[in-house]
């Protein structure tokens, strides 16, 4: 699949050149104050895209939070969320109380939250992520936004996150921490997490800064989309579908606070990185089969045509040793060793690429399953702005 330049796109630089991006919308005038109020840059990835609104309705955004024992933190997430947002009618939050043992409920019940999802028991950041995209679709939610409990991102700009999806220029917008400037990054980190995000843009054919970022916002349309399934990295994962699923997803940028306690996630920086290249790898696998086995495959063809070469070279300049002596006899039990392997690989492959079509038609019968349940139409999904 081709990739996609990253573009840096003044928004009324955009508008000026009467880019597609912004055609003629009934929203737009809304949307356009809200923009010219505010000096917003966004980088704008693909012009490819789902992009949906329900126009004319009135325009809900979900703020979702998951939570394992935040009750300290909490109240300065809730209290930085928006009240009014130009375009927005509805901001509700909704809380996901992933086993909560402290008093995080009772704290965000005292800050007027009236949405939650409870688990009995914790299970873990993808699964209360995944569940929440469906509550905050069920609940009727038009932009999704995700933000964490720790208060780690800065929920006053909400506004500028989702601005991309206002304009109708993206399904996905991810906030970019600017990692490079976070002060209690260590050089380690900073370049594990570069590295990280370079080998995701690969699996997923984005230019994408910061490719692990909790702070981001989904239409409606996307948020149908996605089905994480890996235990961890729901980011990653994310932004390997949604990239896959042809939606098109914009870049802000947006410092973090500082620091109020350590990341729970993950507890080293030898954890995350063993987490992240599992996800990594099983990505690879599950979105690009062909790539990884028939490269495998090819490569154990040239190892293992290499030991056969040089048996033949071998028993031309001194036929008669090696047809009729013990020596060399081990290059062709390598050699057939190594030419199995690459027969293994491209079987292998052609397989997988067989199950990832597979999943590809469960992935839009669960589509469509969720749209009877939650009376979306499909026919929302071709209009664009
Ligand atoms: N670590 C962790 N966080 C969870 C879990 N379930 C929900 N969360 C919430 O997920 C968010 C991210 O966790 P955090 O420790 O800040 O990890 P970070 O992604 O490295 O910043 C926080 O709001 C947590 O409260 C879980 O099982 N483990
Ligand atoms: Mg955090």
């Amino acid at each position: 699949m081709p990739t996609s330049p990253l573009i840096t796109l003044p928004l009324n630089l955009a508008r000026r050149d009467g880019n597609q991006v912004y055609s003629n919308d009934a929203r737009r005038s809304i949307s356009r104050k809200a923009a010219e109020s505010r000096p917003l840059r966004f980088r704008f990835f693909s012009e490819r895209g789902i992009i949906h609104h329900k126009f004319g309705d009135a325009m809900k955004l979900v703020v979702m939070i998951p939570c394992l024992n935040e009750e300290a933190t909490l109240p300065l997430v809730l209290e930085t969320i928006p009240k009014k947002i130009p375009g927005i009618d509805t901001i509700e939050t909704l809380i996901i109380d992933d086993g909560c043992t402290d008093n995080t409920v009772a704290v965000a019940k005292k800050y007027g939250v009236t949405e939650f999802l409870h688990h009995r028991r914790n299970q873990g950041l993808s699964k209360s992520f995944r569940h929440g995209l469906v509550r905050a679709l069920e609940m009727g939610a038009d932009i999704i936004v995700n933000t964490e409990g720790d208060n780690q991102y800065k929920q006053e700009r909400i506004p500028d996150l989702i601005q991309p999806i206002m304009d109708g220029a993206a399904d996905v917008v991810i906030a970019d921490r600017m990692t490079h400037s976070i002060e209690h990054f260590s050089l380690a980190k900073k370049l594990l997490q570069r590295f990280g995000t370079h080998v995701l843009n690969l699996a997923a054919d984005t230019h994408i800064p910061d490719a692990i970022s909790g702070f981001r916002a989904y239409t409606r349309e996307a948020a149908m989309q996605l089905n994480p399934v890996a235990n961890y990295s729901w980011a990653t994962e994310t932004t390997i579908q949604a990239s896959h699923k042809q939606q098109s997803i914009a870049v802000v940028s947006i410092e973090t606070n500082p620091k109020l306690r350590e990341s729970r996630q993950f507890k080293s920086s030898w954890q995350h990185v063993r987490r992240s290249s599992i996800t990594i790898i099983r990505a690879f696998i599950m979105y690009k089969p062909y790539a990884v086995f028939f490269s495998l495959g090819f490569l154990f063809l040239v190892l293992g045509v290499i030991p056969f070469a040089h048996f033949l070279w071998l028993s031309i300049t001194q036929r008669t040793r090696i047809v009729f002596g013990p020596h060399h006899l081990q290059s062709l039990i390598i050699g057939s060793v190594l030419l199995i392997a690459s027969f293994v690989s491209f079987t292998l492959g052609v397989v997988a690429d067989l199950v990832r079509i597979n999943r590809l038609l469960l992935e839009d019968v669960l589509e469509l399953t969720k749209r009877d349940r939650l009376g979306d139409s499909i026919r929302n999904r071709t209009r664009r702005r």
